[in-house]
């Protein structure tokens, strides 16, 4: 299966967002904690250089506690600051908000020393299609600014918000980037909704997540859908739309169906907590 998507909405988006670069002080960067090497979007690194970055491992609740740890862990060794965030929940922007004002420590005293006092600072929320960059916006803003909507291309164009007197929030429209080297990365992006499912085929999608599944989470999908996972996914495919009653007529398993419901069931948590990508060692 081949995987890519990069319309041309997205290159108007990394245009604007070129342009809005020099205005900018501090790039908050989210990544799924699910994926989170898979989810970051390799042209950020050429358009926010020389800009402070913060990496938030959003979707946190969806993902391994223990790996969201050392998912942490790996970016602060790699220089970043790095925090993990759930912005659907209340109460949880904290650690962001500690980790902005770190950020901007260097660029408050520059200011100070050059005499300006109070400039608000700018920060430009970036990420992957459906990664929660609206949502995550709002929940720091403490009320609903920003679109939001769980399907990848909700967000158009551009929008400032201000979050108080010393922050402003420019909120992008999620970006992929035109070639994936390695497919895995594309098909790691379709299980999480990154990518417009229309573009996707399904079942060879479900199948492969199945796959990683059974692999790395023995029990999960037992226990999910009362089926045996001795077989290979495509089987396990028609096992679960049989469980699930995913019938044609004729009493035929509707594998189709069954790869939309196991892959929404994926995507919204609904077989516990699932980390998909492990850091390397450094
Ligand atoms: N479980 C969980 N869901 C989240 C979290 N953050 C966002 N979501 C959900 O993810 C979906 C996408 O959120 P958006 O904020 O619209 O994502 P976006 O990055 O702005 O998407 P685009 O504008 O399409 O690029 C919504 O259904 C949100 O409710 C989170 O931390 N945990
Ligand atoms: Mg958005």
């Amino acid at each position: 299966m081949h995987f890519q998507w990069y319309p041309g909405h997205m290159t108007k988006a990394k245009r604007m967002m070129q342009e809005n670069i020099k205005l900018v002080d501090l790039i908050i960067e989210l990544a799924d904690a699910r994926i989170p090497e898979s989810s970051r979007n390799p042209d950020i690194d050429e358009l926010g250089k020389n800009k402070s970055r913060i990496i938030l491992l959003n979707k946190a609740d969806l993902a391994k506690e223990e790996w969201n740890s050392a998912w942490a862990e790996y970016y602060k060794k790699k220089g970043y600051l790095a925090v993990n965030v759930n912005s659907r929940k209340n109460g949880t922007m904290k650690p962001v908000q500690e980790v902005i004002k770190e950020a901007c420590k260097e660029k408050i005293e520059r200011d100070r020393k050059r005499g300006i006092l109070n400039r608000p600072v700018r920060a430009m929320v970036v990420g992957i299609p459906n990664v929660g960059k609206s949502t995550f916006i709002n929940s720091l803003a403490g009320k609903a600014c920003a679109k939001t909507g769980n399907k990848p291309g909700v967000t158009k164009g551009k929008q400032w918000i201000r979050l108080n007197r010393q922050v402003e929030l420019l909120d992008t429209p999620g970006i992929l980037w035109p070639k994936f080297e390695d497919q895995k990365v594309g098909m790691m992006l379709a299980f999480i909704g990154s990518i417009k499912d229309e573009l996707l085929h399904t079942e060879e999608l479900a199948a492969e997540l199945i796959r990683q599944l059974a692999q790395d989470y023995p029990g999960v999908l037992e226990e999910k859908y009362q089926i045996t996972t001795d077989a290979d996914p495509y089987v396990m495919l028609g096992r679960i739309a049989e469980s699930r009653h995913c019938l044609l007529r004729g009493n035929e398993p509707d594998t189709k169906k069954a790869a939309f419901l196991m892959l929404d069931d994926f995507r919204n948590g609904r077989m516990g907590r699932i980390t998909l990508e492990y850091p390397r060692e450094i």
